[in-house]
């Protein structure tokens, strides 16, 4: 049984909370800003700006009984900001690599970006490849099964997504926080921040129980 169940934002939410940073890293125009604003915002710009930098933005989901409250790294995909790319994924516990199904190139520089974080970032970091814009079947140049394939052999999360439909979006969240280490009661981990004594949120259509902070 899954360990995400969206749960009424009422008095007998979740009692606490964990902080996870999370990156997105991908080629420019693959839609890792709209990714982050369908999952923030619910919404969707069809002249997306492309990032200078980075963007921070945060969301809080529910997994059990827990509070994920997750910041989001959207950094810039152009090539001159590549090496501001470990200031944001240093210290991160997650992260979301993405290409475009449309874009061969982009499946080759996702697989280079997956290659980095597992050489340099947190050896326990949970990645999930995004194969975005799968609205656009149609033009597809990669096909599921080779980014499904190549996902398993690399210990990854795999999902197409649509940030034009929101397909899988929520999805491909909620995942990764479920795979996020949560801290019991009886075996405090460090590995995300516990703030103690906090309370549920209002309800929020990326999540169960989130709206962004
Ligand atoms: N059809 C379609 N278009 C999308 C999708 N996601 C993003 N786009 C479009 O692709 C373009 C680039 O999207 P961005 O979100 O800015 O891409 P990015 O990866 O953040 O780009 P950088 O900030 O330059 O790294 C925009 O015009 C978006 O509207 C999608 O799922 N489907
Ligand atoms: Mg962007």
């Amino acid at each position: 049984m899954s360990r995400a169940q969206p749960r009424p934002a009422n008095g007998a939410g979740p009692n606490r909370t964990c902080q996870f940073k999370m990156v997105l890293l991908g080629e420019s125009a693959v839609g890792k800003s709209s990714l982050v604003l369908r999952f923030v915002k619910g919404q969707f710009h069809e002249y997306q700006e492309s990032t200078i930098g980075a963007a921070f933005l945060t969301q809080t989901v529910c997994v059990d009984d827990t509070t994920v409250k997750l910041e989001l790294w959207d950094t810039a995909g152009q090539e001159r900001y590549h090496s501001l790319a470990p200031m944001y994924y240093r210290g991160a516990q997650a992260a979301i690599v993405v290409y475009d199904i449309t874009n061969p190139d982009t499946f080759s520089r996702a697989k280079v970006w997956v290659k980095e974080l597992q050489r340099q970032a947190a050896p326990e970091i949970v990645i999930a490849l995004a194969g975005n814009k799968a609205d656009l079947s149609q033009k597809r140049q990669i096909e599921v099964q080779d980014a499904q394939t190549y996902a398993e052999e690399n210990g990854l999360i795999f999902m197409e997504t649509s940030a034009k439909t929101a397909m899988n979006v929520n999805d491909i969240f909620m995942a990764i926080a479920k795979k996020l280490p949560r801290p019991t009661d009886r075996n405090d981990s460090n590995k995300g921040i516990v703030i103690p004594g906090s309370t549920n949120t209002a309800s929020g259509s990326g999540s169960c129980c989130g709206n962004s902070k």
